[in-house]
């Protein structure tokens, strides 16, 4: 079958793909991009490390010190290409609405001309040759485990060898998912390029991308088109742009919810397991959270991962909701992580770990910000300068990027769940939904009903962080975690959850609890008020009783709270002071926080349910009466 396309090209079809569509869509895209060659990624150990090696041989990876972090590299980005870019995400659906008020939309026939046909003008698209002097990579996975009915399978067709070995760790990667897919299996496919094609002898960068940058999604053909950037989300297509912003439009049509959350496992000092589901913007600790350690005086409970940063949830026929991990790696946040606050995500990075913008170390290993109390005394930065905490304080340059990332496989989590693999899932008790909040937001709160958790989710607020581009530290609303994630109209997605709420009540199901936390709330010294990390168990655990039905706590203008004495406090001290400052509803704070949520819901006024602005104007009144 290694017919050629071009002058020069072949498609190099292994003998064991059957699926005639899936090759001619290769020879398409392959005559479009005019990539110099056609390489299939069989996912086997064997081309990992050959591919790694090819791109330490390019400059992009270093390999670390072997002895110290075996099988292990580190790529610096370039400095322009270091996070998600929301404002070049792009929802083209059919009709503008369908995307919303929170995405950027642009006429679908128009942006394949940008992107695949070329402009009325004659402007050439921007595909277009634009993997000249680049192998085109096949690389087929699989969101979940092979072969599960929940999993859904997608190609990737990437100029990018650190994108194909990126994949290979975070999904179910190469030829077994071609024997899935059989001679006509459906799949979702997506193109990525970094925009930089070679001239004939033109020498290639460590770092290659483009200015220019789209990342943009069909989600009525289910399509994928990412031009520009290499780094994570933006290139990586599995995780954010098929698993939630596409996935999400399949979830909407077929009755399934696809979700920015953590699933963990908890399993209570009696032995019964507990399932919970966190939602958190990006870089706010789902990583963390999903790998929690309880404090001794907790000891007897136990916290397992299952995943850390996406759930595909779906309705079973016992009434209950089951989630599964549809990713196979972790690609987390490495600075401020350390063996104190994430001891299992340290474990975890131990080998076989593709780092990226993190510095390093004169002996050959990785540094970051936050990992050891006292710095290196000398480091390569990420941008590839010489660093040393003397000219940190002088210039306030970072060892690491903020958004500096480690890709590792979920089975070097030594707190992986037993369960993180079974393609029925894990039935959920409750969700979590959590922003980042300095002020106003307590840190945990009970929905009274499916309805107020849904509200409580929707109007989340949260300050921004450097995972995506832009300023930080802005308080933004978040609804669900899910405003950079959204593969369509944001009220049609609360409206989703409202009746699948309904439908899963009236099959007389009981439905999971939805709790409201916040760790990040500062006191007057700027200071984080809760401890966090490991200490999160004790809030968990109170959640946990609630489920079981236990009356602990008091009901206030947003649902129930615990108090001072619901909560176990053996082994810390922390004061009811403490807990007050971590806990109290200032009324100004929230008569404000609430004209927020109007504008909110002004932004969302096309298709908004009507349930939110009425458990609003509850809210405001059982405020009023407080
Ligand atoms: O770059 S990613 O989108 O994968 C990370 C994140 O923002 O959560
Ligand atoms: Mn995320």
């Amino acid at each position: 079958m290694n017919r050629p396309v071009m002058e020069g090209l072949r498609l190099n079809v292994p003998a064991y793909v059957k699926h005639q569509r899936l090759v001619a869509w290769v020879a398409e895209i392959a005559a479009l991009t005019e990539a110099k060659d056609v390489y299939w990624c069989d996912g086997s150990q064997e081309e990992y490390d050959r591919l790694c090696q090819q791109l330490v041989d390019a400059g992009t990876f270093k390999k670390l010190n072997p002895v110290k972090r075996p099988n292990s590299y580190l790529a610096c980005s370039d400095p322009s290409d270091v996070a998600r870019v929301e404002d070049r995400t792009f929802i083209c659906s059919q009709k503008k609405e369908d995307a919303g008020p929170t995405n950027n939309w642009m006429d679908p026939a128009q942006m394949r001309k940008l992107l695949q046909t070329g402009q009325d003008d004659g402007t050439p698209a921007l595909f277009k040759g634009a993997m000249k002097g680049r192998t085109l990579y096949v690389v087929p996975f699989s969101m979940g485990p092979i072969g599960s009915p929940i999993a859904h399978i997608g190609v990737e067709l990437s100029d990018s060898p650190y994108v194909a070995v990126n994949m290979r760790i975070m999904t179910r990667m190469g030829r077994a998912v071609l024997d899935v897919l059989g001679d006509d299996g459906a799949f979702v496919p997506c193109v990525h390029t970094v925009g930089a094609p070679l001239q004939p002898g033109q020498a290639d960068v460590k770092w290659p991308c483009n200015a220019t940058k789209y990342i943009v999604h069909y989600p009525e053909t289910r399509e994928i088109w990412s031009y520009g950037s290499g780094y994570g989300g933006n290139a990586l297509l599995g995780k954010k742009c098929f698993a939630l912003r596409i996935a999400s439009t399949m979830g909407r049509d077929q009755g399934w919810l696809a979700e920015h959350m953590l699933v963990l496992g908890v399993t209570s000092p009696e032995g019964k397991k507990y399932h919970v589901a966190a939602a958190f913007p990006s870089a706010c600790g789902k990583t963390n959270f999903a790998m929690l350690i309880p404090p001794k005086s907790l000891s007897g409970w136990k916290v397992t991962t299952i995943g850390d940063d996406i759930a595909w949830i779906k309705p079973h026929a016992d009434g209950r909701l089951y989630a599964i991990n549809p990713e196979a790696g972790y690609f987390g946040v490495a600075p401020g992580t350390n063996t104190l606050t994430n001891p299992n995500c340290m474990a975890s990075l131990d080998k076989d770990v593709i780092f990226t913008n993190v510095a390093l170390t004169d002996d050959g290993d990785v540094w970051w910000e936050g990992m050891s109390d006292t710095a290196p005394a000398h480091a390569i930065d990420w941008q590839g300068k010489d660093w040393t905490p003397e000219i940190a304080k002088a210039t306030g340059a970072k060892a690491a990027h903020p958004n500096a990332r480690f890709t590792v496989s979920a089975t070097n989590n030594p707190a992986l769940d037993a369960e993180w693999d079974n393609p029925a899932g894990v039935p959920i008790d409750a969700f979590i939904f959590g922003g980042r909040r300095s002020t106003t937001v307590p840190l945990v709160t009970e929905a009274r009903d499916w309805v107020e958790g849904v509200y409580m989710a929707a109007t989340m607020g949260s300050e921004t962080t450097a995972a995506a581009a832009g300023q930080q530290g802005v308080v933004r609303r978040d609804p669900f975690a899910m405003l950079p994630f959204m593969g369509y109209n944001m009220a049609d997605y609360f409206q989703h959850w409202l009746d699948l709420g309904k439908k899963l009540q009236a099959s007389g199901a009981k439905l999971p609890k939805i709790f409201c936390v916040n760790w990040f709330r500062k006191g007057a010294d700027g200071k984080f008020v809760w401890p966090g990390y490991g200490d999160n168990m004790r809030v968990l655990k109170w959640m946990l009783e609630r489920v079981e039905g236990q009356d602990s706590g008091e009901m206030h203008a947003f649902g129930v709270t615990p108090r001072y004495e619901d909560l176990s406090w053996e082994g810390l001290a922390f004061t009811r002071e403490q807990f007050l400052a971590a806990t109290h509803i200032d009324k100004a704070d929230w008569a404000a926080e609430l004209k927020l949520h109007d504008a909110l819901f002004e932004q969302l006024a096309y298709h908004l349910p009507a349930e939110l602005p009425a458990t609003k104007a509850k809210i405001a009144e059982r405020l009023a009466q407080e």
